[in-house]
């Protein structure tokens, strides 16, 4: 039987309790996952706090994982270590948070259901996606066919530092 893998890429982000420690124990959670090999991984980013500015800056990264998971098998796997991480969810729209994993992109997959919309609804508008994502896969195209190294370069940077 020939198992088809996608390549999916994961959108890491934190503000809460050591984001570094939290974003570096959310890539080795990442390579546990079943089904699954982290094929690169981007630098540790510091951004500003898209959204409420009450709240401290975020550590961000993005890494790129060859999967065999469904789309949804997946968020539940990423749900799954959030909540781990002692994630809380709140109403507050774009509030501080300990750890969140996104699902970027899914191979050339577009979704659109009641869990999941890929690619990820936001990402060409943040830095704190483009740049890291950049970083790792310069050639990539989203499904419509837009250069990903493209929309970084044309995105404003927020006085975002690449750490590591
Ligand atoms: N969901 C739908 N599509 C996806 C997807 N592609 N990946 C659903 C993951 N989840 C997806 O997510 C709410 C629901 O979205 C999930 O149950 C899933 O079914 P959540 O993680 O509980 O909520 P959230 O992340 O608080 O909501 P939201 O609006 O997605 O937050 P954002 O847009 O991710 O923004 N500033 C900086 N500098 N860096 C950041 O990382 N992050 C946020 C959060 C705000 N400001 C930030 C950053
Ligand atoms: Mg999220």
């Amino acid at each position: 039987m020939i198992i088809q893998t996608f390549t999916a890429y994961i959108g890491i982000g934190s503000n809460l309790s050591e984001p570094v420690e939290q974003v570096k124990s959310a890539i080795t959670e990442l390579q546990h996952i079943a089904h699954s090999n982290v094929t690169s991984i981007s630098s540790l980013y510091l951004s500003k706090p898209m959204g409420p500015q009450d709240q401290d800056d975020y550590i961000n990264a993005v890494l790129a994982l060859e999967t065999s998971l469904t789309p949804l098998e997946l968020l539940n796997a990423l749900q799954l270590i959030e909540n781990n991480a002692g994630r809380v969810r709140k109403e507050n729209r774009w509030g501080a948070r300990i750890l969140d994993l996104d699902i970027i992109l899914y191979g050339n997959e577009v979704i659109n259901n009641e869990r999941l919309i890929v690619p990820h609804y936001g990402m060409k508008d943040r830095e704190f996606v483009l740049l890291p994502l950049a970083e790792i896969a310069p050639n990539l195209s989203l499904p419509n066919g837009q250069s990903v190294k493209l929309l970084s370069q044309n995105i404003t940077i927020n006085s975002m530092i690449k750490l590591s």
